[in-house]
């Protein structure tokens, strides 16, 4: 079994961490398929390709050579990110043609996008949590034995989806073998994922994380990695967990153990986590956090407006946001700020010019103090009840003009509020990034390292002299390194016809409502 990771669809804020590390999912079920006794196995991570590995002329993973390297009866595919889903299809109508059968797991994978997914090649789809399920198909596929007793499955026969009843969501995850990476094949990973929680208590009406939380142990969470750090030579960890300090006794006993085991080996290492805002009044839990060696915290502070902070059922208030985040700075972490522009409210419920907005958020991000921060669009994601309300209201441009590769925070993907037309929300995301990332802190990088033999000097006197400078000189090198990226972007968006694109579906919404 190969199991693929298809590319992002072009280049976004994302593609520089996607080449460093690669999705857990995945990593997860094909370690399951590792167990099973016929089956050989292995991960192909298509944002994460060596570029010596087999490649088409135009630059892309060769699967037709890999095929013929090492040919897989069955090819899995991740459909975790819905802007990936067109590669996934397209790779699955090819796979199919040669006879291979597919399968395709991920949170893109809901009642409603299941028809379009047996039309474009695949023949099942894993519901829900894939490490169980992946083993039962595969020993039903071998024995020829009834699918309908595999749960958490759908498939298309006799002209209609079947869908097996429901899997519960796995409790036991000490049962399940540890991650391995060395299935990934031809990726250099520098970033691991690993985790302990997974769902989330909370309930954002745009997040497809939904349910209950289970927890692992913390010295499950630690055992993936020390493993990682002894076999691997890991040194940066990505704790994927939603919502990182849920469960807080536990969490706060594995940051204790993490720092027991790094002082142990003499090594420190690196984590980022995402956390909420309001984590921020518990002092115990950050300060444990630090000594552990959780340097960043990625937060969703989503936006600064009260109104739409209510729709999005956030249970934050603006006030209390900037205090919140100097907390978090304080404490020594780097936080990287996750904000949404544009959030459609319930009609009539309240309006604001973009100009005011824009001004709103860039104040915002200065008073807080957020050392980096990506503004995205508002994406209606299957399975979201955000989409739900926009499909109600028929403000959701056809699949068949903005397509799923836009779903991904870049692109206006519905018709916003009126009176805003969606080319201001996405120059008003340009116009806050762009304040952010600038190049004059290309001036910034040089004169911080001139500075640097002066904080030698004087690093007796200064108080965490070290730390500032770093932090210093780490901010302006990525705020430059932004600005570098903001401008391949925009070239790429003004080369591309998504402007061609963007016109014919609102004629086409509006065709719709008269
Ligand atoms: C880590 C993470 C990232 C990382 C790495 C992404 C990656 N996976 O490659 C980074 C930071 C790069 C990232 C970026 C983005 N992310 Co993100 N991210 C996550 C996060 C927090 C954890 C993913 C994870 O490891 N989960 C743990 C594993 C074990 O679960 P899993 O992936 O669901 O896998 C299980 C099943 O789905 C299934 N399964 C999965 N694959 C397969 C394959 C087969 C063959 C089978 C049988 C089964 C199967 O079995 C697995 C094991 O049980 C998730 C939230 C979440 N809880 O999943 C969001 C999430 C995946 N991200 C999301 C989004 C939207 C984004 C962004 C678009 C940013 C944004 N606008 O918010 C960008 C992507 C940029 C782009 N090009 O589109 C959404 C995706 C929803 C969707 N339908 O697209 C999620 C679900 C969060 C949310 N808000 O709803 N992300
Ligand atoms: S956005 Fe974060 S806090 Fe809200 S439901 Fe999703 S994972 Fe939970």
């Amino acid at each position: 079994m190969r199991i693929v990771i298809p590319a992002y669809p072009a280049f976004n804020i994302y593609s520089n961490v996607a080449n460093k590390t690669t999705a857990l999912g995945p990593v997860c079920v094909a370690t399951s398929v590792r167990e099973l006794r016929n089956w050989d196995v292995e991960v192909i991570d298509e944002n994460n390709f060596s570029l010596h590995g087999p490649r088409t002329e135009q630059g892309k993973v060769d699967h037709s050579l890999l095929q013929r390297l090492r040919s897989a009866d069955v090819v899995g595919f991740y459909g975790g990110l819905t802007s990936t889903v067109p590669r996934l299809y397209e790779l699955a109508r090819f796979y199919k043609k040669e006879g291979v059968i597919t399968v395709a797991g991920g949170q893109h994978f809901v009642e409603e996008t299941m028809p379009e997914a047996f039309a474009s090649g695949i023949d099942y789809i894993v519901r829900g949590e894939g490490e169980v399920t992946i083993q039962q198909l595969l020993l039903s596929l071998e024995n020829g034995s009834d699918l309908k007793s595999v749960k958490g499955l759908a498939y298309y026969e006799g002209g209609k989806i079947i869908q097996t009843p429901p899997r519960e969501p796995i409790t036991d995850f000490e049962a399940l073998p540890l991650p391995d990476f060395s299935l990934v094949r031809y990726a250099r990973i520098s970033i691991y994922p690993v985790e302990r929680i997974r769902g989330c208590g909370m309930d954002c009406e745009f997040c497809t994380v939904k349910g209950k939380p289970r927890f692992a142990s913390p010295e499950r969470l630690l055992e993936q990695i020390s493993n990682l750090v002894e076999t691997r030579d890991a040194r940066h960890f990505f704790i994927v967990d939603d919502l990182f300090g849920q469960q807080r006794e536990e969490t706060i006993r594995f940051c204790r153990m993490l720092f027991e085991y790094q002082r142990r080996i003499n090594l420190r290492l690196d984590f980022t986590v995402q956390i909420r805002l309001d984590k921020a009044k518990d002092g115990e839990l950050l300060s444990a956090m630090r000594k552990a060696g959780i340097n960043t915290v990625a937060i969703g502070f989503e936006s600064p407006i009260e109104e739409e902070l209510q729709i999005m059922r956030k249970h934050i208030v603006p006030e209390e946001m900037i205090k919140m985040a100097r907390v978090f700075q304080r404490f020594g972490f780097l936080v990287h700020g996750m904000f949404i522009f544009g959030y459609p409210l319930a009609e009539g419920v309240f309006s604001m010019p973009v100009a005011e907005r824009v001004r709103r958020f860039r104040i915002f991000i200065r008073q807080a103090r957020i050392d980096t921060v990506q503004v995205l669009l508002p994406v209606p994601l299957p399975g979201t009840e955000l989409r739900q309300r926009l499909l109600r209201q028929n403000r959701i441009y056809p699949s068949g003009d903005v397509g799923w590769e836009y779903y991904d925070g870049n692109f206006p993907v519905f018709e916003p509020d009126p009176p805003v037309a969606a080319e201001d929300l996405q120059m008003a995301v340009q116009q806050i990034m762009g304040k952010f990332y600038r190049f004059r802190y290309f001036f910034l990088v040089v004169i911080n390292v001139f500075a640097f033999p002066c904080l030698l000097f004087y690093l007796h006197r200064l108080r965490d002299g070290w730390k500032k400078w770093y932090r210093n000189w780490r901010n302006t090198l990525v705020r430059f390194g932004g600005w570098v990226l903001m401008k391949g972007w925009r070239k790429q968006y003004q080369q591309g016809d998504f402007v061609y694109k963007l016109e014919r579906a609102r004629g086409r919404l509006k065709g719709r409502q008269q």
